[in-house]
C-alpha cells in the first residue's frame, strides 16, 4: 500500500563531478530498482542544479538537506523553498538531529519549514528521534511524539499522505550502532499511531516512515520486512554508488 522510500543523505560530502560521477554508476548498477522504490538523493546545493540536468528523464529524484522559513529576504547564506523547488528538488529534509544540534533548529522552526515546504510544492522528509540520553531515561516516544505533533502543528490534513517522516534515534547516527529492527518499528508504529490521532487512522496509514541510522545493505532487509518501517533515511552507506544499488534491492 505504501510504496518504499531509500533516501540516501549525502550531507556535506561530493563536489559536483562526484555528485555526477556517482549518478552514472549507480544509473548502470540499478537499472530496475527506481520503479518499485521511490528513490531520493539529498546532495549538497551545489550538486543540485547539475544532477537535475542529468536526471532528467530518471526516476531518481532530488532533495535539499535543509530550507530557510522565509519566502525571501536578507538572510545570508540561506536558500528558500521557492528556489530549491526551481533548482529540481521534488523533497527536502528537514529538522535532521545535525541541524538540531549544530545549527540551532527547534520544533517551532522545522514547523515553519514545513510549511514553507508545502506552500512551494515540495515533499517534506521530517526527521525526529531522541538522544541517548533520553533514551535511557525511557522518554523516547513521548519525545518523538512531541517533535512529530510540532512539526505537523496546522498542517492541513489533505497534505499529510505526502509527506515523510525519518525516525533517527541520534545515538545511531553515523555511530555504526543500529537500533535492533524491532524497536525501530515500535517507535515508527507510534509515530504512526500520532499521526492517526492528529488526523484520522486513514491518513497515519497513508504516511511514509523511513528509518535511518547507520542503515547499510547487511541491516536494511530486516528494516523493511517490519510493517511500520517503509524505506530508510541514510547517511554514510549511500555515498558509494555499489553500496547505494544493494540498499536499493535491500529496499524491494
Ligand atoms: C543519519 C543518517 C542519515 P548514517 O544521520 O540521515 O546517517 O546512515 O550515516 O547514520
Amino acid at each position: 500500500m505504501r510504496k518504499p522510500i531509500l533516501a540516501g543523505n549525502w550531507k556535506m560530502f561530493k563536489t559536483v563531478s562526484q555528485a555526477l560521477s556517482f549518478v552514472e554508476h549507480l544509473q548502470d548498477l540499478a537499472e530496475d530498482a527506481p520503479q518499485q522504490v521511490d528513490t531520493v538523493i539529498c546532495a549538497p546545493f551545489t550538486s543540485i542544479y547539475a544532477l537535475n540536468q542529468l536526471l532528467e528523464d530518471s526516476s531518481i529524484k532530488l532533495a535539499a538537506q535543509n530550507l530557510h522559513q522565509a519566502e525571501e529576504g536578507a538572510y545570508t547564506g540561506e536558500v528558500s523553498a521557492l528556489m530549491i523547488k526551481d533548482v529540481g528538488c521534488t523533497y527536502v529534509i528537514i529538522g535532521h538531529s545535525e541541524r538540531r544540534q549544530y545549527f540551532g533548529e527547534t520544533d517551532d522552526s522545522v514547523n515553519q519549514k514545513v510549511h514553507a515546504a508545502f506552500k512551494h510544492g515540495l515533499l517534506p522528509i521530517i526527521c525526529v528521534g531522541e538522544d541517548l540520553d533520553q533514551r535511557n531515561q525511557g522518554i523516547t516516544k513521548q519525545l518523538v511524539e512531541e517533535q512529530v505533533r510540532a512539526a505537523l502543528s496546522a498542517v492541513k490534513a489533505d497534505d499529510v499522505p505526502r509527506l515523510v517522516i525519518a525516525y533517527e534515534p541520534i545515538w545511531a547516527i553515523g555511530t555504526g550502532k543500529t537500533a535492533t529492527a524491532q524497536d525501530a518499528n515500535e517507535v515508527c508504529a507510534h509515530i504512526r499511531q500520532v499521526v492517526g490521532d492528529m488526523y484520522g487512522k486513514e491518513k497515519g496509514d497513508l504516511v511514509r516512515i523511513q528509518y535511518g541510522g547507520s542503515v547499510k545493505p547487511e541491516n536494511i532487509e530486516e528494516l523493511m520486512l517490519q510493517p511500520d518501517i517503509d524505506g530508510a533515511l541514510v547517511g554514510g552507506a549511500s555515498l558509494d554508488p555499489g553500496s547505494f544499488a544493494k540498499l536499493l534491492k535491500g529496499a524491494l
